[in-house]
């Protein structure tokens, strides 16, 4: 089999998707997610003018070699908008490889090594009281993992708190709003939050938290012990995650687990975090690590020091990503949970996908390949638009981390 043609699909269904379409001259075609949030086009241009004109003609089974040839072969190596590229294609690959198999992707990753995949869920309120009553709602339709962030009290918006009735999203179309930041709220509030949410649900739900990197490990240190009773599932990127060894001083005063790695794009981003036993779950996800091959491997390294994945699913993923992470999920053995962000019903409809949530866990289908297609003349209806996740400053007007 040899791959004939290549394309690069950009589409803006409430939110961009740069989807990555391979067709082979048996007729197969597959699919792969390169979006990268706020960064889109810069993928779009790597793909279009740097990496299809080398994959005409190549055997689409190759992925391993395929992966190199795009990894090694380019010399400039890793970084984002590289990684999602290649995690595109990789992505593409193995559609193509199930749908020749005419198998499931999970069974070409080892096969099903549980029954479903557990997912978390997101609930966001302006105070505390919105914010149990969300993770009420999200605890009624099933979810058994539900990740709780509150508005500040005295801070006019938050990160990942949902203005109005609109759902929460995390980018917004034009150019970069700012919102405010307080670290000394911050630290106040969240544990109030977390008595209230384990008072109102008990112990038998899983509760994580997200901090967006927005603290030093000392700052996320005192919150990880503060937060200690009320036994989260979680702290999410407690620091920004270039100094590897920030980890190691939060490590040293709490038991609070830790996640992190949304934002890393390769092994090396993590290889200190994990050897050094300073996290618990890895984030990377399947489009920004570089495909199945890349993921499967960093996995594989994580388990020897215990660390279990729990891959980055926010909707700035396509259902393409989603649909990968399920299959990964499925197969890999030191799974550890999936987020889910459910999709607008418009990106539902422009990318039909055989992929289900029921009681609390996620099923990736048995369609032959990762079993997601794209409708491309609806997604035609959806041209892209200009969209970023906002800028934090502190109160002081300090530009502030993520
Ligand atoms: O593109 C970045 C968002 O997906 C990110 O801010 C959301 O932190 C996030 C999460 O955990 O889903
Ligand atoms: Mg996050």
């Amino acid at each position: 089999m040899k791959i004939t043609k290549a394309a690069v699909n950009v589409c803006s269904p409430g939110r961009n998707f740069v989807t990555f379409k391979l067709e082979t001259d048996e007729g197969l075609y597959g699919l792969g997610d390169g979006t990268l949030n706020g960064r889109e086009l810069a993928v779009v241009s790597y793909l279009t003018e740097h990496v299809i004109p080398c994959l005409i003609g190549r055997d689409p089974f190759q992925t391993e070699d395929i992966w190199q040839y795009l990894y090694r072969g380019a010399y400039w190596r890793r970084g984002p908008v590289t990684m999602s590229a290649i995690g595109a294609v990789d992505m593409a690959l193995w559609d193509i490889k199930g749908k020749a198999l005419n198998t499931p992707v999970y069974n070409l990753l080892g096969g099903k090594s549980r029954n479903g995949v557990l997912v978390y869920a997101h609930a966001n309120g302006a105070d505390i009281e919105e914010t149990i009553d969300a993770v009420g709602r999200k605890i009624g339709l099933g979810y058994l993992a539900v990740r709780a962030q509150s508005g500040i009290p005295g801070l006019d918006s938050t990160y990942g708190v949902a203005k109005g009735n609109k759902p929460y999203e995390p980018a917004e179309r034009g150019l970069p709003s700012e919102s405010l930041w307080s670290t000394e709220k911050y630290l106040r509030s969240v544990p109030d939050l977390f008595e209230r949410l384990r008072k109102q649900f008990g112990e038998d739900v899983h509760l994580l938290h997200d901090c967006h990197h927005r603290l030093t490990p000392i700052e996320a240190a005192r919150m990880g012990k503060e937060l200690e009773s009320h036994h989260l599932f979680w702290m999410e990127d407690p620091v920004p995650a270039e100094l590897q060894e920030g980890f190691k001083v939060i490590r040293q005063h709490t038991t609070t687990p830790i996640a992190t790695g949304e934002v890393f794009n390769t092994i090396w981003d993590a290889q200190e975090l994990l050897r050094e036993q300073w996290i618990d779950y890895i984030r990377m996800t399947v489009t920004h690590a570089g495909g199945l091959t890349a993921l499967k491997k960093i996995a594989d390294f994580a388990a020897l020091f215990h660390v279990r994945t729990g891959c980055h699913g926010a909707t700035d993923l396509s259902p393409v990503s989603m649909a990968a992470a399920l299959h990964f999920g499925m197969a890999i053995h030191n799974f550890g949970i999936q987020e889910h962000m459910p999709h607008n019903a418009e990106t539902d409809s422009v990318f039909p996908h055989g992929y289900a949530f029921e009681e609390g866990y996620m099923y990736p289908g048995d369609t032959p390949g990762l079993g997601v297609e794209i409708d491309e003349k609806l997604a035609a209806t959806y041209p892209y638009q200009r969209a970023y996740l906002p800028i934090n400053r502190k109160l002081d007007g300090t530009l502030f981390d993520w």
